[in-house]
């Protein structure tokens, strides 16, 4: 059957066909040979974007839908889990020949993923209590589209906009309305009236006050239009037009505050990321992020052999041997030890100096094949990150 789409689907990446050549060339060699390997792999990123100190690993529900059935091991952190460059996130042990072909695949799975999610977690960070709402999915091919917006929830985003993604989520999508509906009905004050009548009375009533005229006369006009009815409105202020953001929305903010429209709540999009997050916090209620977070710079993990047949054997760069990466459960402090026991490491390190246990966050995850970890929902990986977030410094 004609595909539709240039995009491959699960069997394609199943059956290996979206591998690079030289895995494929490098299998057909090994094969006619008669050299195979049982081997570790692991992987790590070296550096992370916007010089980050942390990322959030993510993909990984996606990568034990490829594992399942197939004869390896591979020892995980927990998607959600902040991870430090260096420390090891995922390995797999198997023989080379029956996972080697996979390495692009499950590369770019937590590649882009992980990114989404770091992006979105930077984000989270500081809006603190103000929502973030993932709006990019324009931005990007809509085949990824869920993948997209499940990162940037499990990554802290409050909430997604496309439908699909809500489902997989498991949530409401949230949106306002687009430029095009007050265009369609003349003027925002009529769009926000017939949205009023027309959609369903839990979804909150968040008026776009931007398309004509200025955003403050429009904010008035909505709320002497809806009242207690309006729960907020959203300035997507084209950039020929935003000058100083800030003092706009102090201006809006002051007007509805006067007049007794405390309730109206403040939400922008446009152009955002973590920067304006800071910038803007002073008067803003919560915001739409686009492709900032959408088109995320990708994590840029690496898989590389770091044992074989047993014996620690890694490529120049890298450590080589099989590794735990110890967190403390108290202050989150993380440090990365050998697996096996051996005289050049101190292996029990039981406390932290906060007082704190240290546990390996390297689990089990599959086990010949078989998966062997828990499989938590969006919303509990997204706590999970949230809760993580508290321990974490961040600077710009
Ligand atoms: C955009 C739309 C997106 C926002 C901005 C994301 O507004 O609302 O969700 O922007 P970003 O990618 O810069 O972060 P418009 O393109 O004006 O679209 P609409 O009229 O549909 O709101």
């Amino acid at each position: 059957m004609e595909r539709k789409l240039f995009t491959a689907d699960f069997e394609d990446i199943k059956s290996g066909r979206v591998t690079d050549i030289y895995f494929d060339r490098t299998i057909k060699i090994l094969k006619a040979k008669g050299i195979d390997k049982w081997v570790k792999a692991e992987f790590i990123a070296k550096s992370l974007p916007d010089d980050g100190e942390w990322g959030v690993f993510a993909g990984l529900e996606e990568c034990t839908r490829l594992f399942e059935g197939m004869k390896i091991n591979v020892r995980s952190m927990p998607e959600g889990a902040i991870f430090k460059t260096y420390h090891p996130v995922l390995e797999i042990e198997g023989m080379y020949t029956d996972f080697g072909i996979y390495e692009t695949a499950i590369l770019g799975l937590l590649c882009q993923a992980s990114g989404i999610a770091t992006k979105a977690a930077r984000c989270k960070k500081f809006a603190e209590d103000r929502g973030v709402i993932s709006f990019g999915a324009r931005r990007m091919h809509p085949s990824i589209a869920p993948m997209i917006e499940r990162s940037a929830y499990i990554g802290g985003c409050d909430g997604v906009a496309v439908l699909m993604s809500g489902e997989l989520i498991g949530a409401d999508p949230v949106g306002t309305m687009p430029h095009s509906l007050i265009i369609l009905m003349g003027n925002s004050v009529e769009a926000t009236k017939a949205f009023h009548e027309v959609i369903e009375p839990q979804v909150k009533r968040v008026a776009l006050v931007d398309t004509f005229g200025d955003e403050k006369f429009e904010t008035i006009a909505v709320a002497e239009a809806l009242g207690e009815k309006l729960y907020g409105v959203r300035l997507d202020t084209p950039a020929s037009r935003r000058g100083n953001f800030l003092r706009i929305l102090q201006e809006v903010r002051w007007e509805l505050d006067l007049r007794g429209y405390q309730h109206v709540k403040l939400f922008v999009s446009g152009g955002l990321d973590e920067h304006k997050i800071i910038e803007l916090n002073p008067y803003v209620d919560a915001y739409g992020v686009g492709t900032a977070i959408s088109s995320a710079k990708v994590i840029d993990f690496a898989m590389d052999i770091i044992e074989v047949d047993g014996k620690p054997l890694a490529k120049r760069g890298k450590m080589s041997g099989s590794k735990r990466v110890l967190r403390c459960n108290g202050c989150y402090n993380s440090m990365m030890i050998p697996l096996k026991e051996n005289s050049g490491f101190k292996s029990q390190i039981s406390n932290c100096e906060c007082g704190g246990d240290f546990r390996d966050i390297l689990q089990s995850h599959v086990e010949e094949g078989k998966i062997v970890a828990d499989r938590p929902a969006a919303k509990e990986i997204r706590d999970y990150v949230l809760n993580q977030l508290r321990h974490f410094s961040l600077c710009l």
